[in-house]
């Protein structure tokens, strides 16, 4: 018995007894009790009251592949879709069908129990946002394979403007900022022989339909709704999201990727730190080579980073004006 059998039995329009409820599916009153602690630990507002049983607090506006896929501009990217109403990461499942499978499946899921980010990181992803990982097989050798990455960031960046009017900065390495706060976190995982790359998995967090006031506040983290003060449409984002990656796919090898990321860039020109496993180091960020590493200024001369966690210490013109005084 999964809990998405339960939540099929529930509606915002009418109230349904747990006897009711259990009767139908074969099942105790305190197992139908259990999967809706569980799907209320998931995010979901469900109501319940004596004598009346339970009813979902609001309409969720689930996702509907068919919608996605009327219609589509793509070439690879949406040539097939896996729906989950419940995964354990969406990248998990890609990579698991990734040699099998067509180039450019997504793999799409209402939540996710065990989301990621990078190094193994928690990545929240209650009901309302988009999650969903892409299988790419690019004919590119292995030091490009950063420029996916930078690829799906400005996809995704053109995208918000183009839909809500957001200006989405890309935080160098892997999220996208609106008005400095988090509200999508990329995880590219490759697989890869020799020098050559077998397939790569694009996971991306959308805080799309969410209240991030239930996240700690040093996620600095934000979404669509609470940005914009109304719900979208995540199936037409989604669909949207598909073509532009699928445009910005077959421009992978050209150089306008490089420029375009700089140039959306929320990093280049700030005072930065950058974390990594053998300590922090602090400097201006003034490039972004073609591998994906960052160039920093420091007073010790300029060094490249590959990796790292980045906090951005002051906005660029504070940074530049800092120089100008030095
Ligand atoms: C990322 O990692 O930002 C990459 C997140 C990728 C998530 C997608 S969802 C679909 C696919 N399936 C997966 O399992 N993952 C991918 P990182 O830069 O390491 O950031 C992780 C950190 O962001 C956490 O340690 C928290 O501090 C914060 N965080 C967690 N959930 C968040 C959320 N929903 N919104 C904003 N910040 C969040």
């Amino acid at each position: 018995m999964s809990s998405k059998e339960i939540l099929e039995h529930l509606s915002p329009h009418h109230w349904i007894s747990g006897e009711d409820i259990a009767s139908q599916l074969g099942i105790s009153r305190s197992a139908v009790w259990k999967q809706i602690q569980s799907l209320r630990a998931k995010g979901y507002g469900i109501d319940s009251a004596t004598n009346r049983g339970y009813r979902l607090a609001s309409m969720i506006d689930l996702l509907c592949p068919e919608n996605i896929l009327r219609d589509l501009n793509s070439k690879i990217v949406g040539s097939d879709l896996r729906y989950f109403s419940e995964a354990k990461s969406t990248n998990n499942l890609a990579k698991s069908i990734a040699s099998s499978c067509r180039e450019g499946t997504v793999v799409l899921a209402e939540t996710q129990t065990n989301g990621r980010g990078r190094l193994s990181r928690t990545w929240a992803s209650p009901p309302g946002g988009i999650w969903m990982s892409i299988v790419l097989k690019p004919q590119i050798p292995l030091v490009k394979a950063y420029t996916i990455n930078m690829a799906v960031s400005i996809a995704i960046s053109r995208v918000l403007f183009a839909l809500y009017g957001l200006q989405a900065g890309i935080k160098w390495p892997n999220d996208l900022l609106v008005n400095e706060r988090k509200i999508c976190g990329i995880l590219t995982e490759i697989s890869a022989e020799m020098d050559k790359l077998d397939f790569a998995v694009v996971g991306i967090g959308i805080n799309a339909n969410l209240d991030v006031s239930e996240f700690p506040d040093q996620w600095m983290a934000t979404s669509l709704s609470c940005e914009l003060g109304h719900d979208v449409s995540r199936d037409e984002l989604i669909k949207r999201l598909i073509e532009e990656i699928d445009f910005v796919y077959e421009e992978l090898m050209a150089k306008e990727i490089h420029a375009e990321w700089c140039k959306r860039s929320a990093t280049l020109g700030r005072q930065v730190r950058i974390s990594t496993f053998h300590g922090d180091i602090e400097g201006k960020a003034i490039d972004l080579s073609e591998d994906g590493a960052l160039r920093l200024k420091t007073p010790n001369g300029e060094i490249s980073m590959l990796a790292g966690d980045c906090v951005h210490l002051r906005a660029a013109h504070e940074a530049e004006k800092e120089e100008d005084d030095d």
